[in-house]
């Protein structure tokens, strides 16, 4: 029911290419929201000890509960994932952040995370041209309400992608004030679920409001490059699970085989291609 046609992936793309993010044209279904939230709440609610206010972040989080497991597996993420990787892509980081209205004033991407593009500081991916090309999608997916406004929502600057990290200024010398007219906040729906290029800058100021803000972050890289947050799994954790949550999860193989896709490796994430795609494996005939 969730799964993007054909359409919707091509305007999806062309948007993720020309503005560097897009909303997911469905929302996480009321089910699934208050599975991850009880696991949420669980976890915070140790984590915080007697410190009720704290905020909180758990990473790698799909170890933590088979919620955050299934989420990884949200059909219209793993569409998008393959679209821009192609079949050789993984779990690249994945998180929780539950965060309330602290009053600690920091920005240390806990209590709330300020202007920047992802991937190894600073800004170590390669360029051309100044332009860094994409190596990792990332979902976020906002649990709690934001449509009021003060809640710390997510903040992007529109097509900024496409330049170096934050116009190649000092944390310092960046002024937000100096891109209002593409700044994005993503004021919305609890379900939302915005998905963005690592090269984006982005940024959540403190949660002000009254209502925790409870989000996710996934994000998904070729096979070809260590994910953020996580050690190689061992094979009897991933025992009883899919072939492609295994796979995601970066089931142990010999060292070429995260290069070099073998027998069905390619065909592993085969599903999420698209509907009028050719079966990987399949030669084209041009005659
Ligand atoms: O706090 C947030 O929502 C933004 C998180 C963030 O910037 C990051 O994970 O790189």
């Amino acid at each position: 029911m969730n799964r993007l046609n054909d359409d919707q992936r091509a305007t999806l793309m062309a948007q993720l290419d020309r503005d560097g993010y897009v909303v997911l044209p469905q929302k996480l279904d009321s089910d699934v929201i208050a599975r991850l939230i009880a696991v949420i709440d669980r976890v915070t609610n140790q984590a915080r000890g007697a410190d009720k206010k704290k905020s909180v972040k758990q990473q790698n989080c799909v170890d933590t509960d088979p919620a955050f497991r299934a989420l990884m597996m949200h059909e219209p993420a793993l569409q998008l994932a393959y679209d821009c990787f192609g079949p050789m892509f993984h779990l690249c980081q994945s998180n929780f952040v539950s965060r309330p209205n602290d009053g600690t004033g920091k920005s240390d991407f806990v209590s709330a995370s300020p202007w920047h593009a992802d991937g190894p500081r600073p800004g170590l991916f390669p360029k051309v041209s100044g332009v860094m090309g994409m190596h990792y999608l990332k979902f976020g997916y906002f649990l709690t309400d934001l449509t009021h406004g003060s809640g710390g929502s997510l903040q992007v600057v529109r097509g900024s992608h496409k330049r170096m990290e934050l116009d190649g200024k000092s944390h310092a010398a960046f002024r937000i004030a100096d891109y209002e007219a593409e700044r994005v906040q993503f004021d919305c729906e609890a379900g939302t679920v915005v998905a963005f290029h690592q090269a984006q800058w982005h940024a959540a100021p403190p949660n002000e409001s009254d209502i925790e803000r409870k989000n996710v972050y996934v994000s998904y890289c070729p096979t070809w490059m260590r994910p953020l947050d996580r050690e190689f799994p061992s094979a009897e954790s991933l025992e009883g699970l899919s072939d492609e949550e295994r796979w995601l999860l970066g089931e142990p193989r010999p060292a070429q085989q995260w290069w070099l896709p073998r027998d069905n490796d390619a065909k592993r994430m085969g599903r999420f291609a698209r509907d009028n795609d050719m079966p990987v494996g399949t030669i084209r005939s041009y005659e």
